[in-house]
């Protein structure tokens, strides 16, 4: 064998390895390798290709992001027509759909597949012997646009299917931006002063009307197939959720919500179930779409005017509603930042009453042209928090007022300023400003840092206003006669309080740091550094360079760190918490550590001798890694009262499972489940 064939053999198998890596992470949600093991392949592969730059071909897993950017789109027709979907806007017009359907079949019983209705931006990928060759937005229906060199950039998306496929395949599927990935872009977006996008449909549709492919490999895109174009061969399959597993099996992702019902009772069933999982879902979504299973009686239904009379759409009520702005407050944060708040004429979206929406900053409110009387679009999706998506320019009244953010603290009247960069501005106050000292007292006392049972943000204003407390360290010097002279405050919830606050005593040190505030110390980095330093005095002396050798701290944060300690008071403020009786166990690597050092575990369903948080820490404490979902790489499942589909999963896969008395023997005894 020459040299050139075994390098073309060795990337083969590289390539032919990682494909089947995409189709446990995506496909089947099961990944079975570490991130970093995955980096390794590519970079192996990356490494190889650079060598044999000829045996690199257009569809290899290195080749997401095509070089050059495109002058134009062009234009692909569809040679099957992407259909549309008709609506139903409440029960009775499913019960309609689905009594139109017995009578044209005249059949008593239909069962339905009933899927999510993502709210993304539907394409078409076509497939020619397993490779991928064409990726083309709906357009009209007839004629779309060449995404290719977008869509190609979509990790979730196989550049190559697995197994024997038809010479031709196309699949219908839906490009969305997940909420986690909307949420930080337009975050990321908003604080360098830039445009944000309304939702996530949006999201989708604008990442992949780039021109340069490289802008669409930073937006976090994703896809569920969901139907069929051209194919050169029939499939063996009778039903859709048959044809939905096929194409799983070559690879393609498919959305793991979708289920088979039957009549009108089971959609409406599910359109019940998916609603109330809504909020918690990943991906946003506007409905769900019932699709006859039977291939046969679909093709039996045909269609009108461009869409199934086999399927139909089952809208949600909108996250979008109209409402009035009544003033714009200025709120000051724990770290200073000034943000413009609307106080709205309270209306009903997404399941709550909103009367509050944060305007982020002078730029968004300059850009949406926000005035103080308009009428706006409110929008709420999943837990996060209200938006204004635009003015109703058409209400506006003839009586509006433009808003400016002051250019003096509104609190303490010190000096504001604008980080560079950055489109936020920051009152320079510092803990001199009694809205800082406010929230600082508020994340101090917060669950995820020390943890005081009882002391949430109305109680926290209470005692500041009251003169109690300035600081943390007031908190440790409440005296119970001046507790029992608040107002809704009896001898009862006084020494309660008094109790959690000495509780909040003994605490850990990656929750102390969180307390402190640090800037851009977060849960995580704060857990980080407690680990890495082990010591309270490690951290407070480290320079720069030290700092940033823990995994989660850059420059930037490193430089928040520092500058922290730096403050005499902020050192004072440290030291006397710690005289007034706050501590945490000293850190030592036991051998108990190390015992579940590689192990990794999913916690589900409710715990009733503690928290999921608890529950996460103590596995923490004792090395163990705590993830999401279930894969072969999972050690334990641990499964509380009403576990999900978790236990099912681990089941499936040969993971343990462990119930509640057994997860604590664990905790005691981890040596003894190594
Ligand atoms: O999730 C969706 N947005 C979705 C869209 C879905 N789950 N199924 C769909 N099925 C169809 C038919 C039945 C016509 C093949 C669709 C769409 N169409 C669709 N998306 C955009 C226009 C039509």
């Amino acid at each position: 064998m020459s040299e050139k064939e075994s390098a073309a053999l060795h990337i083969n198998a590289l390539r032919e390895e990682i494909r089947e890596h995409n189709y446990l992470y995506y496909v089947l949600d099961s990944p079975d390798i570490p991130d970093i093991e995955y980096d390794r392949l590519m970079r192996e592969l990356e490494n190889l290709e650079a060598q044999r730059p000829e045996l690199i071909t257009p569809n290899s897993p290195t080749q997401r992001v095509g070089a050059e950017p495109l002058a134009a789109f062009q234009q692909v027709k569809h040679t099957v027509p992407m259909l549309s979907l008709n609506n139903a806007f409440n029960e009775q017009e499913i019960n309609d759909f689905d009594q139109r359907i017995k009578e044209r079949l005249d059949l008593q019983i239909i069962t339905y597949v009933a899927e999510p209705k993502l709210d993304g931006l539907a394409v078409s990928l076509r497939y020619e012997q397993g490779q991928l060759v064409q990726c083309a937005t709906r357009g009209d229906g007839q004629t779309g646009e060449d995404v290719t060199h977008n869509v190609k950039t979509i990790h979730s998306v196989p550049l190559s299917l697995r197994g024997k496929v038809p010479d031709i395949l196309e699949v219908r599927g839906e490009v969305f931006m997940p909420k986690s990935g909307f949420e930080k872009y337009n975050q990321q977006q908003i604080a360098a002063g830039e445009k944000a996008f309304a939702n996530p449909r949006n999201a989708a549709a604008g990442s992949l009307r780039q021109l340069d492919p490289k802008i669409t490999a930073k937006r976090p895109l994703s896809i569920y197939i969901y139907g069929l174009g051209e194919i050169s061969a029939e499939l063996e399959v009778s039903t859709h959720y048959e044809l939905l597993q096929v194409l799983k099996e070559f690879g393609l992702p498919v959305c793991p919500e979708i289920q088979v019902v039957e009549n009108p009772e089971g959609c409406l069933a599910y359109y019940q179930q998916l609603g109330e999982k809504r909020n918690a879902l990943p991906y946003e979504i506007d409905g769900v779409v019932f699709k006859v299973n039977e291939i046969a009686l679909q093709k039996r239904m045909g269609f009108v005017s461009r869409a199934p009379r086999w399927a139909i759409a089952h809208k949600f009520p909108a996250h979008e509603e109209l409402t009035k702005i009544l003033d714009i407050d200025v709120q000051v944060g724990r770290t200073g930042a000034l943000t413009p708040v609307a106080r709205l004429e309270p209306v009903f979206v997404g399941g709550v009453t909103v009367t509050n929406a944060t305007l982020h900053n002078q730029d968004e409110i300059d850009r949406k042209d926000i005035r103080i009387g308009d009428t706006v679009i409110i929008r709420r999706a999943g837990d996060v928090i209200p938006q204004i998506v635009s003015v109703v320019k058409s209400r506006r009244p003839k009586k509006t007022q433009t808003f400016h953010l002051p250019e003096r603290c509104p609190i303490c009247d010190s000096d504001v300023e604008r980080d560079e960069g950055e489109a936020i501005v920051r009152c320079m106050g510092g803990l001199f400003c009694s809205a800082q000292q406010k929230e600082a007292i508020k994340h101090y006392a917060s669950r995820k840092a020390m943890d005081i049972d009882g002391l949430g943000d109305k109680l926290v204003e209470q005692l500041f206003d009251a003169d109690l407390i300035k600081n943390v360290v007031d908190l440790y010097q409440l005296p119970i006669a001046d507790l029992i002279k608040l107002e809704r405050m009896g001898e009862k919830s006084a020494s309660n309080l008094l109790q959690a606050i000495e509780k909040s005593k003994h605490t850990t040190l990656a929750h102390f740091l969180y307390a402190l505030g640090i800037r851009e110390v977060g849960e995580s980095t704060a857990r980080a550094l407690a680990e890495h330093f082990k010591s309270l005095p490690a951290i407070m002396v480290a320079d720069l360079e030290t700092l940033q050798s823990v995994s989660d701290v850059g420059p930037i944060v490193a430089k928040h760190i520092e500058t922290f300690f730096k403050q005499a008071h902020n050192r004072e403020v440290v030291e006397k918490l710690i005289a007034a009786g706050v501590n945490w166990p000293a850190i030592v690597v036991s051998s108990a550590k190390q015992a579940l050092e590689k192990k990794t575990f999913v916690l589900t369903g409710t715990l009733s001798s503690m928290g999921r948080d608890e529950a996460k820490a103590k596995l923490q404490t004792l090395g163990g890694k705590v993830t999401g979902s279930v894969s072969k790489n999972t050690n334990y499942v641990i499964a509380g009262s009403d576990p999900g589909s978790k236990v099912a999963k681990a089941e499936k896969l040969g993971v343990k499972v462990l119930d509640e008395t057994e997860f604590n023997s664990l905790l005691e005894h981890p040596e003894e489940f190594v």
